[in-house]
């Protein structure tokens, strides 16, 4: 976006036209950026917490109070220092995150975390797994979508208006949901799905299209691997079956798959969480994939292509790591697919080691970027883990729910008062392209930005030999070195971006796939050899994880989390404007479930799980699906991380459970 500064000061944002991917218009988010820049919550001086109470304190004091804990834990085990970065970091591309996790290589500390413990990097290993490779949807040019639990007018618009772009030239739309988003009130065909069951509805199309010869037979018997076995392992499910599983109907299911199969090219656009975050979270991810192999749209234009990606220099030295990170040993993959590195741990397994010391003590804790207390789940346990951590540092530009219960409190600038290398669109969004944000204004009060004060705490730590940079323009152009451009060069010559290469469309033909068998793995021998399904089992989350037990106590089933447009997980509660759009959480529930409970639309009701209770207002509306009930995440006056279990539930990633929780609600 252009950044309109007067006198040092932010005045208003508007649209790039020249960006290939917002083309110009922006979110609700986006506009009000002064607002949230200049926010009067802001917290622009660090602090240390004394006797329960915040004093302020110099950066340097603050920087030796830091530095001097981690002295002191490197002599115990440097293993015992962990990171929390969070969203915003992760968005700052590979020279912010890379930097951070630079520093951790360094110390010796493998334990870097991130909310990808139950986001998005399900996907990334699950594509990997079947096809070597990371691709996405290309909506733009496909003449069939399905927008698989995704709801991008709220999520992502640029993909949204994609997707609208595609349906006005006449491309077909499905929506699998069990909500009414937008997409799925444009879509032809909308499958109401039971919230869990989706690998279900992936093996019934599987069954339609290998039994009705659907496939692209010429594609299978030259690229794929394990063919037979997968259709022997489909053949066990009858229809029936799994509508009754999914709550679709078999007429349903047989229309999504001969439409998806019929039509050329056809793509599925997965949501980025939510069918990650169930018992087959790994599986749903292989199902898209495998779905796209069986129908030929691998590596074709308006199917599921890869950009080269941006040829930057890696900032970590993993192999200076004395061991690897909490819950690897357990979830393998989680970290590394073949010659993949995925370079963080799973964040479920933090809460035992700082709770019960297993396997080993964590006893400081960085969070940046990041709001566990409202993002993570069992918030009961994640606020018992801060308090029970003997020193934890909080990086936020508010003073947050996490930060609350900080020893030490760091502010941090926002993403536009920073200098940041935007190289990650060829990865989400399949555009080739990188970008300077630039500083477009100086620091609001004594805020710094995070690699900024990595660069002094690495000083401290006298770490010139790794960090031998002077400031963050020396930090981006060592990291741009390969790609023939400069920090100046994107500052002055080409400020609105680059492009960094093209979309790989027919890549298989010259490369093969980058999986053992060189083929796309329909069977995984990889996945079979550490005792996983090697073909993608559906799993009842439900019944995998409680039993049938559970119903007589919890009937409903909660999902977690759907995206507004106009917050950005637990953020921006405190921008006026935003707030007046939307100023109070809801439960959504369908007008027959409402009814069985005496509920009316706007009555406050109390939704309960095993983990805890919420008061929260009820909203009645036949855009959810019976018996489910849906709360967003991020709202401190109505947590629904209160009820959401810690406990891995993907084997495979030990992602937890967020959208299928067994619920119940009564009457406030
Ligand atoms: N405005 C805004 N945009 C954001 C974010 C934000 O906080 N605010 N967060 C960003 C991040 S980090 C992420 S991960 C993405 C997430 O963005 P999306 O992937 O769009 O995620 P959600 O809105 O959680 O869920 C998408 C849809 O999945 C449906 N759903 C829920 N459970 C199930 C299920 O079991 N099966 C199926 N098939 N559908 C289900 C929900 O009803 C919802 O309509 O958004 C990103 N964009
Ligand atoms: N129940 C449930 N829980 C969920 C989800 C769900 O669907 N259901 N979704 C999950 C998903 S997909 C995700 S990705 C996570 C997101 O989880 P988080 O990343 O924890 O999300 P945010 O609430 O956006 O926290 C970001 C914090 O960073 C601060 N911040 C902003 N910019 C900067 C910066 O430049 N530097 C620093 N240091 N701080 C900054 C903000 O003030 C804010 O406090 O939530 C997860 N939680
Ligand atoms: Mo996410």
């Amino acid at each position: 976006m252009n950044v309109h500064v007067e006198n040092g000061k932010i005045v208003k944002v508007t649209g790039m036209k020249e960006h290939p991917l917002n083309r110009g218009r922006l979110c609700p988010k986006g506009s009000i950026s002064p607002d949230y820049v200049y926010s009067t919550d802001r917290i622009t001086h660090p602090m240390v917490k004394e006797n329960g109470k915040w004093k302020r304190v110099e950066w340097d004091d603050a920087l030796d109070i830091f530095v001097e804990n981690l002295k002191e834990i490197r002599e115990i085990d440097p293993r015992s220092f962990a990171t929390i970065i969070g969203m915003p970091i992760l968005l700052g591309g590979s020279s912010t995150v890379g930097f951070i996790r630079r520093f951790m290589d360094v110390y010796g500390s493998p334990n870097c975390f991130s909310p990808e413990s139950m986001c998005y990097r399900h996907e990334i290993i699950g594509y990997i797994l079947t096809l070597g490779k990371f691709p996405v949807a290309d909506p733009e040019n496909s003449n069939c979508i399905v927008v698989w639990a995704h709801n991008p007018h709220a999520s992502k618009p640029p993909l949204a208006w994609m997707i609208e772009r595609a349906r006005k030239r006449g491309a077909k739309l499905i929506a699998i949901d069990p909500r009414k988003t937008k997409v799925a009130e444009m879509a032809d065909i909308h499958a109401r799905i039971k919230p869990g069951s989706d690998t279900y509805l992936a093996v019934g199309l599987m069954k339609v299209i290998i039994e009705e010869k659907l496939y692209d037979s010429k594609f299978v018997s030259g690229y794929c691997h394990g063919f037979e076995k997968l259709r022997d392992f489909v053949s066990n499910y009858t229809l029936n079956e799994i509508s009754e599983k999914t709550w679709v109907d078999e007429h349903t299911i047989t229309e999504i798959a001969r439409t998806f199969a019929k039509t050329k090219p056809a793509c599925i656009v997965q949501g980025v969480n939510a069918l990650d975050q169930v018992p087959t979270g790994i599986q749903n991810a292989r199902s898209i994939a495998i779905l796209h192999a069986l129908t030929g749209n691998v590596d074709v234009k308006g199917g599921f292509v890869r950009a080269s990606r941006v040829h930057s220099k890696n900032l970590r030295l993993q192999n200076l790591l004395p061991d690897v990170p909490l819950g690897i040993e357990r979830h393998p993959f989680f970290y590394q697919v073949w010659e993949t590195h995925l370079g963080e741990g799973q964040g479920m397994y933090l809460y035992d080691a700082i709770l019960n010391g297993d396997p080993y003590e964590i006893r400081t804790l960085f969070i940046a970027g990041s709001n566990p207390v409202l993002t993570w789940p069992e918030s009961e346990k994640t606020v018992e883990m801060l308090k029970n951590v003997d020193f934890l540092a909080v990086m936020d530009i508010f003073m947050t729910e996490t930060a609350k219960h900080a020893d030490l409190f760091l502010p941090a600038t926002t993403f536009l008062e920073r200098l940041e290398l935007v190289d990650y669109y060829s990865v989400i969004f399949g555009i080739p392209y990188m970008m300077l944000r630039k500083k477009t204004i100086e620091p609001v009060g004594e805020s710094k930005s995070d690699v900024e004060f990595w660069l002094e705490v690495a000083r401290k730590m006298r770490y010139s030999e790794h960090f031998p940079w002077n400031n963050v323009e020396e930090v981006i152009d060592w990291v741009l070195e390969p790609t023939g451009y400069s920090v100046h060069d994107l500052t002055e010559k080409y400020p609105s971006g680059v492009w960094t290469g093209e979309v790989r469309y027919g890549e298989y033909m010259q490369r093969g796939f980058r999986t053992p068998s060189g083929k796309v793995e329909l069977y995984s021998d990889s996945l079979a050899e550490m005792g996983y399904d090697p073909l993608p089992a559906p799993k009842d989350p439900v019944l995998e994880l409680y039993g049938q037990e559970i119903s007589k106590d919890y009937p409903l089933i909660l999902t977690t989390g759907s995206r507004n447009v106009y917050f950005t997980h637990s953020q921006l509660r405190n921008v006026e404007k935003m707030k007046k759009m939307l100023s109070e959480p809801y439960v959504e529930i369908h007008p027959k479930t409402a009814e069985r409970y005496g509920v009316n639309d706007g009555d406050y009701v109390i939704v309960s799980t095993e983990y805890g209770s919420i008061k929260i207002k009820a909203k009645v509306t036949d855009g959810i699906v019976q018996d489910v009930i849906n709360i967003p995440h991020g709202w401190a006056e109505a947590n629904v991380n209160a009820l959401t279990p810690r406990k891995p539930a993907d084997p495979i990633s030990g992602c937890p459970l967020l959208k299928a929780v067994p619920a119940r609600i009564s009457r406030a």
